[in-house]
């Protein structure tokens, strides 16, 4: 039996009846993607998840790949190969690729929502079929050269990576070392050592294309310090005959000479790839411009986006399996019977398991909320560059999102999964017989790579707030204020939109703190000090964690408005249920997360430098 339960009612729910995707599907560039399709697309891909996709995830985590040194090759676990070329064949990554490059134009969010499926099932199927994704950067970024090689990775299949991490440089990109010298023929010679890179080497792909960042050397005003003086680099595993994408069969010098071992996601493989030791690394400059920390971060938002996404998959997969074991499980007699022959009852009969599951159905509902959410501005985005236009406020409310699906969905949903999906099967949870302990050891990444939680926190503040001049969150506030003030739910939600007017001001005034300390720390400001900003950094995961609740709160609340809608209405069973379900859920996360925003302006109030100004000894 699949260890995958998806949720692919909640994600139709989302799509088509909260989120209005009706009127983009079948529409302009998505044309041929119309809800039907769509419907059926989601069908299939629920389908490879459950069977070909799952099928390899316990066996690929207990034989993880095998790395031999001397060959600096990798041999990866047969199962989780049938997996991935399961995956490929099926060609779905063509719904992420413009016609241009073979591809079916499809909205991001039916993209998200698909993608969703496929890493609920088995995250690193996703990563190492990133390959076509990268192309698509190489296409969009590249010169006549970069956007042969795009084609050749497609048509060839092969993999790609993304390279920053060097062992001096993991949260501070901008500290890494590694070189590149301009050869005579153009191209360019790469030298240094990255640390931790994702599908660095495996034997899926007869070729991998690495996206590198390294500093080039000797030409004039480029290579400063800092990210800003980073260039991007395209340097294959194998050399290769740039018309035909034939291989040469000559060895590029870029080799794996490491594979960590790790607490989870064994099957992903996290290489050391050292550059041009013995054998140069040749690779080429994307687009013939130096702009390597931007072209990046053109994959780190999709990466981002797809760790927060992998996150609540995994979080949504543990909530329904924890739920059908405590259906199941019977232990101890019903809170109000206490005679000691009482009947013995279902697990599900104990406030406290309704209490876990109630708070995993309402995150990992609120969270696919809200991927879908930002995926909907994704949407706007590239509708309007469809149509050879720039929708500024729909990317700028995309990038406000971004830190909230990493950041706090990641922290969520790993968090969650082992304090209350693993919890709810009690000891067995522990054990290798369910999924869930897994789950948690491959849920713990996603607070880590691609940005801590940490750098989340400081982008949301001094990127995405100040930086963005509250243009995007006042566009977001909007929308909640006005939802605050409206009738939505026939009186049925009065209570709800209360306590969620209560936590945005509450939020506020978190933020309104901040923005002081932040102008305190300017030394030019009547007693400025730069330490002040001290008591910005103290409070930036706070801010992203509550910014997430309201934000979710009030995603919760509109599908409630909704569900209450239809519920009026002739309905199925499974229809009354899932209607149901939705206002219980909304209603719980929004009484179990505002009124903690109370106390963490209280917190934030309360900020001072004591702990800066700590010794460190003292710890
Ligand atoms: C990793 C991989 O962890 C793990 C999973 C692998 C999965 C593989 C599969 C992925 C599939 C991908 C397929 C590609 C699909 C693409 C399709 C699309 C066609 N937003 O603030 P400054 C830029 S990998 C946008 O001064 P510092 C911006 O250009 C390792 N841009 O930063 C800015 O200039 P300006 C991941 C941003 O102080 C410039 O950077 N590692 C953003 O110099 C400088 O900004 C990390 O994530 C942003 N949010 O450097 C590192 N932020 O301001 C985490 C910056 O002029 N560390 N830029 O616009 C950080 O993010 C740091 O904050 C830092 C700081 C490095 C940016
Ligand atoms: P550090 O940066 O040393 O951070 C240590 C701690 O300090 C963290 O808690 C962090 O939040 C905190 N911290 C650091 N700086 C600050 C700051 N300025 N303010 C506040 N707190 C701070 N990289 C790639 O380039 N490509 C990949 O494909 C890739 N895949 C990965 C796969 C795995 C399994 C792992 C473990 C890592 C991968 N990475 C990859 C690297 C990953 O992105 C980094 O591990 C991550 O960015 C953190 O860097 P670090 O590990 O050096 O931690």
């Amino acid at each position: 039996m699949s260890h995958y339960k998806s949720n692919l009612r909640d994600i139709e729910f989302n799509l088509l009846e909260v989120l209005g995707r009706g009127d983009v599907l079948g529409q302009g560039p998505y044309a041929e993607m119309d809800v039907d399709t769509a419907r059926e697309v989601l069908a299939e891909v629920d389908r490879l998840a459950k069977h070909e996709l799952a099928e390899s995830f316990a066996e690929a985590d207990r034989n993880p790949p095998v790395f031999d040194p001397e060959a600096h090759e990798v041999r990866m676990p047969e199962a989780f190969k049938k997996s991935y070329h399961a995956y490929m064949d099926a060609e779905w990554f063509k719904l992420e690729l413009p016609a241009e490059l073979g591809g079916q134009p499809t909205p991001p969010s039916l993209r998200w929502a698909a993608a969703e499926l496929v890493l609920g099932a088995n995250p690193p199927v996703h990563m190492y079929a990133a390959g076509p994704n990268f192309a698509h950067v190489l296409w969009r970024n590249g010169t006549e050269r970069d956007k042969k090689i795009a084609h050749h990775i497609i048509e060839r299949g092969w993999g790609a990576t993304m390279v920053l991490t060097e062992p001096d440089a993991g949260s501070d990109v901008g500290a890494g070392r590694t070189k590149a010298t301009l050869q005579d023929d153009g191209s360019w010679h790469i030298e240094g050592v990255k640390r931790f890179i994702t599908s660095g080497e495996h034997d899926m792909t007869e070729n991998i294309i690495h996206l590198v960042l390294a500093r080039p050397q000797g030409v004039e005003g480029v290579g400063g310090p800092g990210t800003k003086g980073l260039s991007l680099f395209v340097v294959p595993k194998y050399d290769f005959d740039l018309e035909t994408g034939e291989l040469t069969g000559e060895r590029n010098g870029a080799f794996v000479t490491n594979v960590e071992k790790k607490m989870g996601i064994k099957v992903s493989t996290t290489c050391e790839v050292t550059f041009g030791d013995g054998i140069p690394a040749k690779g080429w400059l994307l687009g013939e411009v130096h702009d390597g920390i931007a072209q990046m971060f053109q994959v780190i938002e999709y990466a981002r986006m797809m760790v927060g996404t992998k996150a609540i998959a995994t979080l949504s997969t543990g909530y329904l399996n924890a739920l059908e074991y405590a259906k199941e499980r019977v232990q101890g007699a019903d809170l109000t019977q206490p005679a000691k022959d009482a009947p013995r009852v279902t697990i599900t009969h104990h406030p406290d398991v309704r209490r876990s599951l109630m708070t995993q159905k309402s995150y990992a509902e609120a969270l696919r909320a809200l991927v879908l959410f930002t995926a909907t501005y994704q949407d706007r985005a590239e509708q309007a560059r469809y149509a050879g236009e720039h929708d500024d406020l729909a990317e700028r409310v995309n990038d406000l999102l971004l830190p909230l699906v990493k950041g706090y969905g990641s922290e969520k949903s790993w968090t969650l999964l082992g304090t209350e999906s693993l919890q709810t099967f009690g000891g067995s949870g522990f054990l290798q017989d369910y999924p869930i302990e897994q789950y948690v050891r491959d849920a713990k990444i996603d607070t880590l790579y691609e940005g801590t939680t940490a750098i989340q926190g400081q982008d949301l503040f001094f990127r995405k707030i100040i930086k963005d001049q509250g243009k995007a969150l006042g566009h977001l506030a909007e929308q909640v204020q006005a939802f605050v003030a409206s009738e939505a739910g026939n009186g049925r939600l009065k209570e709800e939109r209360g306590l969620l007017a209560k936590g945005l001001e509450d939020t506020q005034k978190i933020l309104g703190i901040m923005g002081q300390a932040l102008m305190a720390s300017n030394p030019q400001a009547e007693n400025g000090d730069p330490r002040n900003v001290y008591k910005v950094g103290l409070n930036t995961s706070r801010l992203l964690f509550v910014l997430g609740d309201v934000v979710c709160s009030w995603l919760m609340l509109r599908q409630a408005e909704v569900a209450l809608e239809r519920l009026g209405g002739e309905l199925s069973a499974a229809d009354q249920d899932f209607y149901t379900g939705k206002v219980a859920a909304a209603q719980w996360f929004v009484r179990s997360t505002m009124p903690s925003v109370r106390a963490e302006r209280i917190k934030a109030e309360l900020t001072d430098l004591d702990v800066m100004d700590l010794p460190e000894s003292a710890f």
